[in-house]
């Protein structure tokens, strides 16, 4: 699914959207996205699932389960899910619209992608990963770019996701089967200023990362952060050093330069993984080991079930909800009535078998 919309982008306006679209004669109409209307309406997406969507059409020109391309805030989206999406789960593009309660599962690539500028606000949003299920560009929960050269380019990407979940593939201190692709809790690189507060990461090949690896000025992803631009703060980092890298920086010198705020402001333990967290985080759909649904609401007494906090500037904003757990259910589990872990066993194919 593709929505393009008019709201800025930092590529500029009437860009063409990638994944080798057909402009049927008429680029503007059909393939491009990208203008002046902030508050642009791109129209509503409620309740909607989008099920084994996505393909990376050519290296570097990929159709994600869901596509935002300049989408703006006068947009409504809620209660989305992309089941097995054979790119990243969800990408945005530029654009400044908000979202609420999206699901990302068994996602081949990223599941929350941001570009281009994009600037929303996001909040209550899913993510598992399959254990066996990886993308050779590397599979992050998420991943951020200012723009693919790193530029100063404006607007920059500063969305704000907070009360996230994100499920990497690894449940234990166990290795067995885990596709060696998957990577980061978060890569936050290219001069990106994302922000995430009040989230649950766990079971990650590595943590944190703030990369300066492409950035045309010096370190400017991690003085983004050091700046307060980008801002991760009051998340739980669980069980991702398998690679001895939970807190990452390209060397040692970049990595001094931030590791102790990030450590700081954030709880890690590479010891503990979802299951402290999470009622049921580990099941997935029938063709995989352990099958059945998953349950992600928070455990009671355990240190996810409060200590969200709306103090800091970017999450004081009234779309905030201001609850008291950190990651993106409670104790009511808005999955339940019209998401689904098991896709493939919809028996789409008989007429009215499916309501
Ligand atoms: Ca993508
Ligand atoms: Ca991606
Ligand atoms: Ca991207
Ligand atoms: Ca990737």
């Amino acid at each position: 699914m593709i929505l393009l919309g008019k709201a800025p982008v930092n590529a500029g306006e009437n860009v063409q959207i990638e994944g080798g679209l057909d402009a049927k004669g008429n680029a503007a109409k059909y393939i491009q996205y990208g203008g002046t209307v902030a508050n642009d309406n791109s129209g509503t997406l409620k309740y909607v699932r989008v099920e084994y969507g996505g393909i990376p059409f050519s290296p570097d020109n990929e159709i994600n389960g869901i596509t935002f391309g300049g989408v703006g805030s006068g947009t409504t989206i809620d209660y989305v899910e992309v089941f097995r999406s054979g790119d990243d789960g969800f990408e945005w593009f530029g654009g400044t619209v908000n979202a609420k309660h999206l699901i990302a599962i068994g996602s081949v690539d990223d599941d929350f992608d941001t570009d281009n500028g994009f600037s929303g606000k996001i909040q209550f949003g899913i993510a598992q990963r399959y254990v066996t299920v990886a993308d050779v560009s590397g599979s992050n929960a998420f991943e951020s770019d200012n723009d693919k050269d790193g530029s100063d380019k404006l607007p920059k990407t500063s969305a704000v996701f907070s009360n996230m979940t994100l499920i990497g593939p690894y449940a234990a201190d166990n290795t067995a089967n885990v596709n060696a692709n998957h990577q980061h809790a978060a890569q936050i690189r290219r001069n990106s200023s994302i922000s995430i507060l009040n989230s649950v990461f766990a079971g990650f090949a590595e943590g944190i990362y703030i990369d300066n690896s492409k950035v045309t000025t010096a370190g400017s992803t991690t003085a983004n952060y050091t700046a307060g631009n980008l801002v991760f703060k009051n998340n739980i980092v669980y069980g991702s050093n398998k690679k001895g890298n939970e807190v990452k920086g390209d060397n040692a010198t970049a990595k001094a330069l931030f590791e102790t705020k990030l450590r700081a402001e954030n709880t890690f333990d590479a010891t503990k993984f979802a299951v402290e967290l999470i009622t049921d985080p580990y099941k997935y759909a029938s063709e995989f080991s352990n099958p059945g649904t998953p349950n992600f609401t928070v455990k009671a007494g355990s240190i996810a079930a409060t200590g969200a906090l709306f103090t800091d500037t970017k999450v004081t904003d009234a779309f905030f909800d201001k609850v008291t757990y950190r990651g993106a259910v409670g104790t009511e589990d808005w999955t339940a009535g019209w998401s689904n872990f098991d896709a493939g066993k919809m028996p789409y194919t008989t007429p009215g078998a499916v309501k």
